[in-house]
């Protein structure tokens, strides 16, 4: 498209070209996912760092947002609060600052791998990442705000509502939670929030899945209900009593995905190896507890488990990166197991829990080593 014919068209969609281009920041080693830039995956085998690039971190929007304009953009805090306030970016900047290196995970990371399949954007195994968001902690606004006891739940409003009849994407949050451990970031890895991933504010709920850490924030409300709409009713709900793969339940019957699941996964593992020769696989675990405990792989079909090494580095609800020296003892197609277990013993199952939205995949990751003599 020619620059004219580009700025025409932006202007018929009411969009700024300068938000189209940041929407559309095409990523070479980025996995397009149906057909728009907006929902890109991170191959697994470039997941290998502790910090995720922000360049290479996963993307996930509903539709094409509509950004906020950084010039003009405030935070409204109202709701169940004896003092509303307006934010500007510079208000919150002289806030006390917070920091949390966490996992975002989206729910329907691995929905492609569900059996039986299920419709949605087929993510496998990269819409996650690791990251350092700074920003101000959600406790420290309502404090200011002075929050009334009545008020349970923060509900979420973002600029990116979409047009015509479509639900907007409008979410709450336990304000025990909130107040807990939730941040309002505004910096990604020591760098100004990218836009497409929510400049220039953002929530980031720690140990929770993607669909809680509402991109381009414009108001928090303390309330006494949770929000309602389409993406708290219908979307985002996990079964009371999980059923057999291919059972669907109604709404009333499931709750809101709030925890990730125990989970890891192998980025790193040679095609082929030879007998005798140590090889290195590596790979990350996280969960939606605090810390992995342990990591172990299996090369018996999991009838023995070995520990993998833990990298040092962790930060509550951080992934792990872990490695594990294996030595091939016998030629053929060998098929490694990884799993791990959290602190609080929830351990990787060998198959994930079949559900209707295909949430929450967290099945042992295995890769396959052609050993030779
Ligand atoms: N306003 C808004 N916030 C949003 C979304 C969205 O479409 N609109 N998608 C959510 C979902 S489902 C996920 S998984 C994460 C993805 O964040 P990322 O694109 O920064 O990786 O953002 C969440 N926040
Ligand atoms: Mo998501």
């Amino acid at each position: 498209m020619d620059r004219r014919s580009f700025l025409r068209l932006c202007a018929l969609a009411g969009l700024a070209p300068s938000a189209v281009l940041a929407a559309s920041h095409a990523q070479p080693r980025m996995l397009q996912m149906n057909g728009y830039p907006i929902n890109a995956e991170t191959p697994l085998e470039l997941l290998t760092d502790y910090l995720t690039p922000a360049e290479l971190f996963f993307v996930r929007s509903h539709w094409l947002p509509r950004m906020p304009d950084p010039k003009t953009w405030k935070l409204t805090v109202d709701g169940d609060v004896a003092k509303p306030l307006t934010l500007t970016l510079a208000d919150l900047k002289k806030l006390p600052r917070a920091e949390a290196t966490c996992v975002l995970q989206c729910s329907g990371n691995g929905r492609a791998l569900h059996n039986p399949t299920l419709p949605g954007v087929q993510w496998r195994y990269g819409a996650v990442g690791n990251a350092r968001w700074s920003g101000v902690r959600v406790r420290t606004i309502l404090e200011a705000a002075n929050v009334k006891p009545s008020a349970k739940h923060l509900h979420l409003f973002s600029s990116d509502d979409p047009p015509g009849k479509v639900p907007p994407f409008r979410r709450s949050i336990e304000l025990e939670k909130a107040l807990a451990d939730a941040i309002v970031a505004f910096e990604m890895n020591g760098a100004p929030l990218p836009p497409q991933h929510g400049a220039p504010l953002r929530l980031v709920v720690p140990g929770w899945a993607g669909d809680h850490w509402m991109k381009w924030l414009v108001r928090i409300s303390a309330q006494p209900q949770p929000q309602t709409g389409f993406y708290m009713d219908t979307a985002y709900r996990w079964p009371n009593n999980v059923g057999a793969p291919g059972v669907a339940f109604k709404p009333e019957e499931m709750h809101p995905v709030t925890e990730l699941f125990v989970k890891s996964n192998i980025t790193t593992a040679p095609a082929s190896a030879h007998v005798g020769t140590p090889v290195d696989i590596r790979g990350f675990a996280f969960s939606g507890v605090p810390d992995i405990a342990k990591v172990e792989l299996s090369d018996d079909d999991g009838a023995t488990w070995r520990a993998a090494t833990l990298d040092p580095r962790h930060d509550p609800y951080a992934w792990r990166l872990w490695s594990y020296r294996w030595t091939p003892k016998r030629t053929g197609s060998a098929m490694l197991f990884v799993r791990a277990t959290d602190i609080k013993g929830n351990s990787q199952p060998r198959e994930a829990i079949w559900n209707q939205s295909g949430y929450l995949y967290n099945a042992w990751h295995s890769a396959t080593i052609e050993v030779k003599a």
